[in-house]
């Protein structure tokens, strides 16, 4: 069944000019592209973003970071979707990812991993919420 998720790429993805090459795998691999927005979100959105992980201890320096520059946020539709991108982007911790992978090539710590990616149906519907409205999202 077709199915959407949420991506961001990430600060340090988008400085070292990489937006290009990570969409040409994304696009490549067969996700198409619903929505996209480049955005730099402030301390609160990030906090907002990301408050599943409020009591986690890298929750002050993930959002720091998440908010310190651009993202490129987008949605991405394909069969069993969440699943797939999941798998196509690799491990959370580059070191870990699959060679290949978009967080192998392109990320260098747990932290700096190029690319979020949500991780089921109920977080997809709301991450794609935070970031766009219905009408933002083609046919
Ligand atoms: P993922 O779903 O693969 O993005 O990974 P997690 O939900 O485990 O982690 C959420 C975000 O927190 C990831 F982008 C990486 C970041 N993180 C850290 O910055 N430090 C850590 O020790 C663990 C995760």
């Amino acid at each position: 069944m077709s199915e959407l998720t949420f991506t961001m790429i990430k600060p340090e993805c988008v400085s070292g000019k990489h937006i290009g090459e990570v969409i040409a795998r994304i696009e490549k691999a067969g996700f198409a592209i619903k929505a996209l927005r480049m955005v730099h979100m402030t301390r609160k959105d990030a906090e907002t973003f990301y408050a599943v992980h409020k009591e986690r201890p890298f929750y002050g320096e993930l959002t720091e970071y998440m908010s310190s520059g651009p993202v490129v946020a987008m949605v991405l539709e394909k069969e069993n979707c969440i699943k797939a991108y999941r798998e196509f982007i690799g491990a959370t911790n580059p070191k870990d990812a699959a060679p290949g992978t978009i967080r192998r090539d392109f990320g260098s710590s747990i932290q700096f991993n190029c690319v979020h990616a949500s991780d089921g149906p109920d977080t997809a519907r709301a991450e794609i919420k935070f970031f766009f409205s219905d009408r933002d999202l083609v046919g």
